[in-house]
């Protein structure tokens, strides 16, 4: 842990170092995004190069295959893994039910694909990520870019009848472009401020013809590792 590290990056360091512990020789791991996951990442190999750990490593964006190879970790595909032993990610939310908003840093797709071809899902995240309801981040929603503005209406119109408070979306732009995904995807970050029915909520999107995922993730997050910027560790 370097001097210079904020306490929000110092809390991500020890959660994802404390996670690498449950990473065992032979697994097939799922590697998540974000810079959580990239301290997770560096541990791993970190643990490869110097005590011979052996993993293939299933990455959830190209950002992620990148430092996962320059680490040193075998990385393959999930067609070559066709199914994980682990999945470690990060989040941008978890509440007490460990439900997640993920896809701030728009690899949402792959990240739950992975994260539900996993026999164990685990989120490293700081003790801020932690929420009573969620909906304070942004929901990104992955949606194809053939009539996305149409799909946004079609959003905007369910969100009427969702138990949400907020209802404004937006396009993510990356500079004057939409942002796009290693899919090819445009994402629409839905400021909804607080979500009352999540489970609802992420069906009723995925309804929409033009949604292709959305950032909930319910009921597939198993274990969330929590760090705190004093090196404190919690497990729920
Ligand atoms: C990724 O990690 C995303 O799903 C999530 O948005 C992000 C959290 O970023 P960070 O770890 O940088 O806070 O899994």
């Amino acid at each position: 842990m370097s001097a210079d590290m904020t306490p929000a990056d110092k809390a991500k360091y020890v959660s994802a170092r404390r996670a690498a512990d449950l990473v065992e020789n032979g697994m097939r791991v799922g590697l998540g995004t974000g810079s959580t996951a990239a301290f997770l990442v560096r541990r791993l190999g970190e643990m490869v190069r110097d005590e011979g750990l052996k993993i293939r490593g299933v990455p959830t964006s190209t950002r992620t295959a990148d430092l996962a190879r320059a680490e040193g970790i075998e990385v393959i595909t999930l067609e070559q893994a066709g199914w994980l032993d682990l999945t470690i990610d990060g989040a941008d939310e978890f509440d007490n039910d460990l439900n997640l908003i993920k896809g701030g840093g728009g690899a949402l797709l792959q990240e739950k694909i992975v994260a539900m071809a996993s026999d164990r899902m685990i989120v490293i995240a700081d003790a801020g990520k932690h929420v009573e309801t969620l909906g304070a981040f942004p929901l990104p929603v992955e949606i194809i870019p053939f009539g996305w503005q149409a799909t946004r209406k079609l959003i905007e119109e369910l969100l009427i009848s969702m138990d949400v408070q907020g209802h404004d979306t937006a396009l993510r732009m990356a500079s004057e472009s939409p942002f796009v995904t290693d899919e090819g995807n445009y994402i629409l970050d839905l400021d909804l401020k607080r979500i009352g029915d999540a489970q609802q909520l992420a069906q009723a999107l995925n309804q929409i013809p033009g949604v292709v995922e959305n950032g909930l993730f319910i009921d597939i997050c198993d274990t969330v590792v929590i760090g705190y910027d004093d090196g404190r560790l919690e497990l729920r």
